[in-house]
């Protein structure tokens, strides 16, 4: 039996360049190996204000670019969040079984609380439904970018305490390890290289989109901002924004960085740039396509329905058990 792995993408926008080469795009070569469920977290995403017109669209064409990407519903499992009622009811369990300490130390909570006028308590305990997703699917791996690690650290504290306070000597929950890829793992922002790269940014320049125009992608690549020492090094301290666009053109051309430096010595940022926009491009054209196509048919609703249907299989065992070994069924 193929071990299971599970992963989540929030609707909260259009996925980014950072979305895909720090999480998505390794969906689609693990498919192969394991047995996968991927999931469009929406509960997740509206532990901060949206507009619930732009979330249910933003739900579908997330669904459609996991397809268009390549993940092949009859190997993997796709579906939607709120379709299997196991997570919400999971997170609860959860949340009664992890320390407002633990919840107020994480970081994404500080970082996306600090930017919020009004703090939503699911913003607070989003880490419990986080947990959930995972565990119900009994998932030993979990293929995320570097900064989930420490949800993922939560994730296995919590499987060892519910084991040792509810397992009578068993394991009840299935202890995951995160998958990070080596490199991109972290892509930063084109505006700003100390802060991550985020589709739910205020400042669209910040970020490639999926679904952006080859127009609007080549003009947010060429005022990328860099610096003033006008050569193509890759020096993370002195000079983060060239480098972290150096990390982008690796990823997307699997070549190693120092060819990459080697072949731009002497030729300032101009060429680089241009060479990036036309490699950005060229990875997300052929999406683009096979989005197009999904989003005019009714293919998508006919998967996300099906794939509630395999998920809430899987979801509900782990579920019972869970409420058996607490006491409340
Ligand atoms: P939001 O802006 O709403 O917080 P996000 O862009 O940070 O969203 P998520 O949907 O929360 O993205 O994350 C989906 C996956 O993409 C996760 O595995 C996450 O680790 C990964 N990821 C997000 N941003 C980056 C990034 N800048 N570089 C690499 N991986 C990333
Ligand atoms: N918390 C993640 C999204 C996410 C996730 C998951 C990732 C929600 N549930 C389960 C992996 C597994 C984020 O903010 N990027």
């Amino acid at each position: 039996m193929k071990q299971r792995i599970f992963s989540g993408v929030q609707p909260s926008g259009t996925p980014t360049i950072g979305n895909y080469i720090g999480a998505m795009r390794g969906f689609v070569e693990l498919q192969d190996d394991y047995e996968a469920v991927y999931c469009v977290v929406n509960q997740h995403a509206i532990t901060v204000p949206q507009d619930p017109k732009v979330l249910r669209e933003n739900t579908k064409s997330l669904t459609a670019l996991y397809l268009a990407m390549g993940i092949d519903p009859s190997k993997s499992i796709i579906f939607k969040q709120s379709d299997v009622p196991a997570h919400s009811q999971a997170a609860w369990l959860i949340q009664c079984n992890l320390g407002l300490g633990e919840l107020e130390r994480m970081t994404q909570y500080k970082d996306k609380a600090a930017k919020q006028e009004s703090i939503g308590a699911g913003l607070l305990t989003y880490p419990a439904l986080m947990v959930g997703d995972i565990i119900l699917y009994d998932a030993e791996f979990v293929p995320v970018g570097d900064d989930q690690r420490q949800h993922i650290e939560l994730t296995r504290d919590f499987v060892d305490r519910f084991n040792s306070r509810f397992g009578n000597g068993n394991d009840i929950l299935v202890k995951p390890e995160g998958l990070y890829p080596d490199h991109g793992a972290r892509v930063m922002s084109l505006q700003d290289p100390s802060s991550k790269m985020s589709k739910s940014d205020s400042n669209v320049k910040g970020f490639i989109s999926l679904l952006d125009t080859p127009k609007q992608i080549t003009k947010k690549i060429k005022s990328a901002v860099t610096d003033s020492i006008g050569e193509v090094n890759y020096d993370k301290e002195n000079q983060p924004a060239v480098s972290n666009l150096l990390d982008i053109y690796s990823s997307l051309s699997m070549r190693d960085i120092d060819d990459i430096v080697s072949e731009y010595q002497g030729t300032g940022y101009g060429a680089f740039k241009s060479d990036l926009a036309d490699l950005t491009v060229a990875t997300i054209e052929p999406i683009q396509e096979r989005y197009n196509q999904l989003m005019a048919g009714d293919e998508v609703e006919d998967i996300i329905r099906d794939g509630a249907v395999r998920a809430n299989e899987i979801a509900s065992i782990t579920l019972e058990k869970m409420e058996k070994a607490m006491g409340i069924r």
